[in-house]
């Protein structure tokens, strides 16, 4: 017998399969049991029990944003103010601001208040059709507060019909108690990771490698230790500098390496040769003003795969909309229409290491996004607009 058995028809499909968006002009998906059986043309789409009419309306798979930081207290609206009136933003985390001041307000909240304030942020990706979200601790930087925050990220995939995937970046900033930058790697080695990783709370290990954050031979120390453990790890590499940070992750064989405005020839080299994802961050790139575009020509030319993430972040990407980036990554990078929507759908499943999502093939789960729009560029094309007509997870 079988259950939910569901197919969405008259509509036009990106089932991203293979390379492109992978269009079919008459299409049809179906469902059972929350899994896809079948993506394709209407003409050889099987009977079953309850149809629904797309009216012409466009299927994409429901969009994975592969790198935020949504789980936090406070905000940074002053040091907006300041950076507005002429500090950088390293000038600001070296004077104790920056990653440090989300650290206090986050420590001050109580797990319940965590999941409340991230919500609406939550809700924000939601309504433009993400089914799948990674979300990192970072803003805790102690055992208990780190914990805090993961808890309270995997108690926001209980709240929404939302997969969470959560990623461990112990390793963002010096905690005040901490006067050494190796003894906190110490800390973090020894005793938050290890301890996380047992409660089950960390899918992936994440690092910030920059002059402002740790070096690559301490992220290194923090990578053996997930290797160690089983789990995947990515990379902060190539933000603000140039520290060979990407190269470094793909020869841990990290899932992805993030940012990237600095990386060079021989860092998009060791990416293609370990398969990385380049994770793209526009939100970052326009919020803090960066002039250095990330070598989007090489890394095409190279044939690493390209993802786009929102960074949703207090200090940098404080971005609650996957199409408002993809815009960005138009605009800013350059990146073709199919390359934007791709970034957020198949290439960051990829970047994640989920072959259960990001495409609308036999077998993936059934995360739809349904879109009143035209054609695909549309999603691409315009600025604060939300063309979602319905967003569908696990065939619901
Ligand atoms: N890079 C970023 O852009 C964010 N973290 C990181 O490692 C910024 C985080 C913040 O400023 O709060
Ligand atoms: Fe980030």
């Amino acid at each position: 017998m079988t259950r939910m058995n569901r197919l969405w028809h008259n509509a036009r499909l990106m089932t991203l399969e293979g390379r492109g968006l992978g269009i079919v002009e008459d299409g049809a998906v179906a469902c059972e049991d929350g899994a896809i059986t079948y993506a394709g043309p209407s003409a050889g789409a099987p009977k079953t029990a309850e149809r629904i009419d797309c009216q012409g309306r466009w299927i994409s798979p429901g969009l994975v944003d592969c790198h935020t930081h949504l789980v936090y207290a406070g905000n940074r609206a002053r040091e907006f103010e300041l950076r507005l009136a002429g500090a950088s933003y390293e000038e600001i985390a070296r004077s104790g601001g920056g990653i440090v001041s989300t650290m206090k307000a986050t420590r001050a909240a109580t797990e319940d208040e965590l999941v409340a304030t991230s919500l609406p942020r939550l809700d924000a990706l939601i309504a433009e059709g993400v089914t799948t979200v990674e979300i990192k601790s970072g803003y805790g930087l102690s055992l208990t507060d780190e914990r805090k925050q993961l808890r309270a990220a995997r108690r926001l995939a209980d709240l929404r019909a939302v997969a969470v995937t959560t990623t461990f970046l112990g390793a963002h900033a010096l905690p005040p108690e901490f006067a050494d930058r190796d003894a906190y790697v110490t800390h973090v080695c020894d005793t938050m990771l290890p301890a996380l990783a047992a409660e089950g709370l960390v899918d992936a290990v994440d690092a910030f490698c920059e002059g402002i954050g740790f070096s690559p031979a301490q992220v290194a120390r923090v990578f053996e230790v997930a290797r160690t453990l089983g789990l995947p790890v990515k990379l902060h590499a190539e933000q603000l500098s140039d520290l060979g940070g990407a190269a470094l992750a793909a020869g841990h064989g990290a899932l992805s390496a993030d940012h990237l405005e600095y990386l060079d020839e021989a860092g998009v080299a060791a990416m293609a040769a370990s398969g990385t994802v380049a994770v793209l961050l526009p939100g970052a790139f326009y919020f803090t003003r960066e002039e250095k575009r990330p070598p989007v020509e090489a890394l095409r030319a190279h044939g690493v795969p390209i993802a786009l993430a929102t960074d949703c972040n207090p200090g940098t990407s404080p971005l609650t909309s996957p199409l408002l980036a993809m815009n960005m990554a138009a605009t800013l990078f350059r990146l073709t229409v199919e390359e934007c929507i791709a970034g957020f759908t198949r290439e960051a499943a990829r970047a994640l290491g989920h072959s259960d999502v990001g495409t609308l093939e036999p077998g993936k789960a059934c995360d739809l996004a349904i879109w009143d729009i035209g054609q695909p560029a549309e999603l691409v094309y315009r600025m604060g607009f939300n063309p979602l007509h319905a967003r569908i997870r696990r065939g619901q």
